[in-house]
């Protein structure tokens, strides 16, 4: 089983500021978890961070057909960009969105999310280990439906 990891703008400086909204854990503490989870479950994950969307939508229509399953967390793209859930849509690849913070005790701007009609799952406010739960929950999700494309 191969699962891709998206994150969007600005998540490459986890750690770096407002610890009170986002954990306290670095962006290489992130990378570091998704490579335990993904050892623990027995599938491999690759990790793609972008500040630009167009490169986000490039790695989506790449996926298809490569992995079985999305984590993205597109951070301020969440709130902004159709582009992304058409390129969800298109490629229907399983997807679970992620946030670290508790999107519905933030700003309004904050609460409509566009990729959200493309998603199987959203996990948000469980900081970091939101991308674990993502992941297993895929893994459950995939296993499951059949629909897991690589088997290792
Ligand atoms: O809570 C999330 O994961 C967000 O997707 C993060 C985005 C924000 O725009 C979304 O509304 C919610 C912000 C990503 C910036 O990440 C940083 C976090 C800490 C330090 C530096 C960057």
């Amino acid at each position: 089983m191969k699962l891709l990891i998206l994150n969007g703008p600005n998540l490459n400086l986890l750690g770096l500021r407002e610890p009170e909204i986002y954990g306290s854990a670095t962006y290489h503490d992130l990378l570091a978890l998704i490579q335990s989870t993904a050892q623990t479950l027995g599938l491999e994950a690759t990790v793609y961070q972008s500040n630009h969307e167009g490169d986000l939508i490039d790695q989506i229509q790449a996926a298809r057909g490569v992995y079985d399953g999305i984590v993205f967390n597109p951070a301020a793209y969440t709130h902004t960009s159709v582009a992304l859930l058409d390129a969800l849509l298109a490629v229907r690849i399983p997807t679970v969105e992620v946030h670290l913070s508790d999107l519905s005790q933030r700003e309004a701007f904050r609460q409509i999310s566009y990729i959200r009609p493309a998603c199987i799952a959203t996990f948000t406010g469980l900081g970091i280990r939101g991308y674990q739960r993502g992941m297993e929950f895929l893994w459950r999700y995939l296993l499951r439906s059949g629909d897991c494309l690589l088997y290792t």
